[in-house]
């Protein structure tokens, strides 16, 4: 019992963590340490040992082992992924600056801190595409405000994986990949439905993650935009095949420190209540399920804390979607007391 324990705490075979002692790699909390939680079979074939090993027999025959370069994955690298490992895939969408790149990182910060929503992080095949996403955020890169840096079009769609498992010992693992692209990109999708095919990510999801941008939300010049960018994001994707009735959409408010410290917070949030309640009017009908929720992933004032309402969001991410599947509706007149009964029975006693 105590060698399962043993196996799970450390990938390290040499690390006193194993046996109960402090982190060889110094850091702290242990669980912020990438070898924290893992088993050797992980490291065996993927992560930040693997990555090593591969790295050092590629200094001896450059020509036989491919190096892992630890950045974001693109379309490709997802497929050879999915060889080996399911994965449930969660795609951000929004316009420029609405904050999909800061949830990223957000989130992959939250997890350096320590365990999150009763998880920790087991590790990733993007630590290097992470680490640059969060740089502008941390002190050493200089900046006095955390920033994120603007992710260009040429960079097409990546994908960020993060490997956690539930604190509860021992725990099957889950692989997420979250997606990143410019958000330029959507916007001349949502003007343009027929470019939604390209969007790829969409049909791909487990989840769809539209963002609505609180900063302009916050802003009176520009609050009608942000909102009607969404409602045009969301008819674009579903003409354009991008999204369809198994589809689960969940429009995100971020930046809600700057709508909650506002001035006028009350008045905000009665249109965004009417707004959101023409959302589920016009597209809940064509969607398996469309859901709202508030998040401020970094604010810069340090007001809330750092991946704030990030949480309950992915505790739902990890939750497979249950699909509920209406009964068929009969055909012709249900005349006899026989055929009545089926309308007086319970849909879920129905076989
Ligand atoms: N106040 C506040 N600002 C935020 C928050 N999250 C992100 N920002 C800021 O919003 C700006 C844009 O964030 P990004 O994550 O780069 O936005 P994006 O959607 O990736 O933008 P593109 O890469 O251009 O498509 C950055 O200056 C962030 O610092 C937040 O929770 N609160
Ligand atoms: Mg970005």
């Amino acid at each position: 019992m105590a060698e399962v324990e043993t196996q799970v705490r450390c990938s390290k075979a040499d690390c006193p963590v194993a046996s109960g002692g402090g982190c060889s790699e110094g850091y702290d909390p242990i669980q912020s340490c990438p070898y924290y939680g893992r088993t050797a079979d992980d490291d065996v074939d993927e992560g930040v040992a693997g990555f090593e090993d591969r790295e050092r027999a590629s200094s001896v025959d450059d020509d036989v082992v491919p190096l892992a370069s630890g950045e974001a994955l693109d379309g490709l690298e997802v497929d050879v992924f999915l060889r080996w490992r399911p994965a449930t895939f969660v795609t951000i969408v929004g316009d420029r600056d609405s904050g999909k790149t800061t949830l990223v990182a957000a989130f992959y910060d939250r997890f350096l801190r320590g365990p999150f929503a009763d998880h920790i992080f087991a590790g990733s095949r993007t630590l290097v595409g992470l680490e640059k996403r969060s740089h502008y955020a941390r002190a050493d890169s200089g900046r006095a405000k955390p920033d994120t840096p603007r992710t260009s079009i040429s960079e097409g769609l990546s994908y960020f994986h993060f490997a956690v498992r539930s604190v509860a010992l021992p725990a099957p693992r889950t692989d997420l990949m979250l997606t990143d692209r410019a958000g330029e990109t959507y916007r001349q999708a949502r003007s343009n439905s027929e470019l939604v095919p390209q969007l790829t990510e969409l049909s791909q999801a487990d989840r769809v993650v539209l963002l609505l941008d609180g900063a302009r939300i916050a802003d009176a010049v520009t609050r009608a935009g942000a909102m009607q960018a969404v409602r045009q994001s969301l008819r674009a994707f579903l003409d354009g095949g991008g999204l369809r009735h198994e589809s689960v959409v969940q429009v995100v408010t971020t930046k809600i420190d700057l709508l909650e410290r506002h001035p006028e917070q009350a008045a905000i949030r009665d249109q965004l209540t009417a707004f959101k309640d023409r959302l589920v009017q016009s597209f809940a009908p064509r969607l398996a399920s469309l859901t709202f929720w508030d998040i401020a992933a970094r604010d810069p004032d340090g007001l809330y804390p750092p991946a704030y309402g990030v949480e309950p969001l992915f505790r739902n991410w990890l939750t497979p979607y249950e699909v509920t599947v209406a009964p068929a509706v009969l055909p012709g007149t249900l005349l006899s007391e026989f055929d009545k009964l089926l309308l007086r029975t319970p849909l879920e006693t129905l076989p």
